[in-house]
């Protein structure tokens, strides 16, 4: 009775110590890591808002059938990830200026075809 006991309480040990750990993790890609889905022709979501003076990672995905790029336009650094189709990608970058910059996709005609977006840094 004793050793059930104290299994049971390694178990709830264990699954708390998880819980805890999936919290974490939670909280810092909720904080600063955002997702955007690329496809012919757009951003998903198009419009991204990030904190100034804050590392930023962005995952990309490509579930498209052509090469995107997420390029933010008018950063004092440059700020570029190339997916190939079907393939993840990420850029992490850390914005100064406050401010609205425009994304685009630099692969040719995707920007005319409506492959744009917007980061906005507050
Ligand atoms: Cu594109």
């Amino acid at each position: 009775m004793r050793l059930r006991y104290g299994l049971v309480g390694i178990s709830l040990g264990l699954l708390g110590l998880m819980l805890l750990l999936a919290a974490c993790s939670g909280g810092a890609s909720g904080g600063s890591g955002t997702s955007v889905n690329m496809s012919e022709y757009k951003f998903d979501p198009p419009t991204l808002t990030v904190k100034a003076n804050q590392p930023v990672t962005i995952n990309l995905r490509n579930s498209g059938t052509l090469v995107h790029d997420y390029v933010v336009q008018g950063m004092p650094q440059e700020v570029k990830a190339e997916v190939q189709a079907g393939r993840s990608g990420t850029v992490t970058f850390t914005p100064t200026q406050p401010g609205t910059y425009k994304v685009v996709c630099t692969q040719p005609a995707h920007e005319t075809s409506g492959m744009v977006g917007q980061l906005i840094v507050q």
